[in-house]
């Protein structure tokens, strides 16, 4: 290792150790002052090199706030952080009217289920330890529980594919993937905005898009969070959220037989939401997945980097389709080793509006897994590379300007330092 690189490895640590707060680490200190779903994934998978212990407490303490139905919310209030500090914050979810008493203050949405993929990765960082501490078995029927309510209450279409209802969910909230269907909800008005007291404008979602994520969030609390897909005005197939799924039911696989119980039952999934995906939401013509709109029937063609997240499923069939578009004019991974969240061609593309075009850490993190997955290791050390050079230039950004590799968004932002910490261990050459 260089000094630099040791550099990187000490000031990433800061970041993690600034951000935890007690049981769990938040994305940013100002913008997003709680514990967010995704983000604790990935937070996990690099905390487990700094402490494992905390990289186990990181993924327990959001499980810990897993609702009745399985639902895992995309936020879990920091009882300690004033009300008003983040919106929508505990008061707009009203979401112990749904849990009834006993669980944290959360939001009633889901974000993507990368979770067990994050738990088996912890596992393995300290095997020991999470043995002692029941690490895997008291997680496992979480997690399953957890997989149960997006396939059982989430198919909103018949196709076997899980559907996301509000962009949020997502993760990449901003995505002109999402314009279509958003741009058919009326927006809400009379809100109050927190993220602009944190972040640019310019940076951020219009006040109209902002509009109809307040709408879409306050029809779903006031239908009790209910799964009809008639309540849903927004509900879309997306391909990251079915990958992560499908990948996280390998993982589960793994865990399954660590504890010995069959994991058959997990590889049969995998199989099937493989080829669920792939005949559902795979492109041939454009070598990309794409989000299927539930409510229209229309494919949501648009050159969203969440179509090549698939990679990360293992044994994916059209895994060398999607490593050919990456490399193609619309993403240019070789060249830029950062991935666009956006088509560097489409008109839409924005270098520095959240989910438009900026690269993120979380993306890049996983499609080097996928690579590496799928025997692609020079690409994959392209990609570690431009993702750490880029952390060590521009700091731990939430996200950067594909292009010119300028800073974006928060600083000091949780799971950029989590994805350096992660590929520091875990090299590709590893
Ligand atoms: C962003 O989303 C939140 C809403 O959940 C927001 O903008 O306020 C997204 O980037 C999301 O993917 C991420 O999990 C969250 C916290 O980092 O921030």
């Amino acid at each position: 290792m260089t000094p630099a690189r040791l550099g990187l490895r000490a000031r990433a640590s800061r970041v993690l150790l600034d951000n935890w707060h007690g049981q769990s680490t938040v994305p940013s200190g100002g913008l997003y002052p709680h514990q967010w779903s995704w983000d604790s994934a990935f937070i996990a998978l690099g905390l487990r090199h700094l402490s494992p212990r905390r990289a186990q407490r990181e993924l327990e303490s959001l499980f810990g706030a897993q609702w009745p139905d399985g639902r895992v919310p995309h936020i879990v209030f920091d009882a300690a952080t004033p009300a008003d500090a983040y919106f929508p914050g505990p008061g707009f979810w009203a979401s112990a009217a749904v849990t009834g008493p006993g669980f944290p203050a959360t939001s009633g949405l889901i974000q993507p289920p990368v979770h067990a993929l994050a738990a088996w990765e912890t596992f393995r960082a300290a095997p020991e330890l999470a043995r002692e501490r029941g690490f895997l078995p008291r997680l496992y029927p979480r997690l399953v529980a957890w997989h149960r309510y997006l396939t059982g209450r989430r198919d909103f279409g018949g196709r076997g594919l899980v559907c996301v209802v509000h962009p949020w969910e997502s993760g990449m909230d901003n995505s002109p993937a999402w314009d279509e269907p958003l741009g058919r909800v009326r927006p809400a008005t009379a809100f109050t905005r927190r993220d602009l007291d944190h972040a640019a404008a310019g940076e951020r979602p219009t006040d109209l898009d902002y509009g109809r994520y307040v709408r879409l969030a306050r029809t779903y609390r006031d239908l009790g969070y209910a799964d009809d897909p008639a309540g849903h005005e927004f509900a879309v197939e997306d391909p990251l959220t079915n990958a992560l799924l499908a990948a996280s039911e390998a993982a589960l696989a793994e865990i399954a037989a660590e504890l010995g119980h069959d994991p058959a039952p997990h590889l049969a999934e995998l199989a099937r939401l493989t080829a669920a995906l792939v005949d559902v939401l795979f492109d041939e013509g454009d070598g990309c997945f794409h989000a299927r709109d539930v409510h229209s029937g229309q494919v949501l063609r648009l050159g969203s980097v969440g179509g090549l997240v698939p990679l990360v499923v293992p044994g994916l069939p059209v895994a060398d389709a999607l490593v050919k578009t990456m490399l193609g004019p619309r993403f240019r991974l070789g060249e830029l080793g950062l991935p666009p969240s956006f088509d560097l061609t489409d008109g839409r593309f924005e270098p520095a509006r959240y989910w438009r075009g900026p690269a993120w850490f979380n993306i890049g993190w996983l499609l080097w897994h996928g690579l590496r997955l799928h025997g692609e290791d020079e690409l994959a050390g392209t990609v570690r590379a431009g993702l750490l050079s880029a952390a060590d230039d521009a700091g731990f950004r939430e996200y950067v300007d594909p292009l010119t590799r300028s800073g974006h968004g928060a600083h000091d932002f949780s799971w950029t330092a989590a994805v350096v910490l992660d590929l520091l261990e875990w090299g590709h050459e590893r």
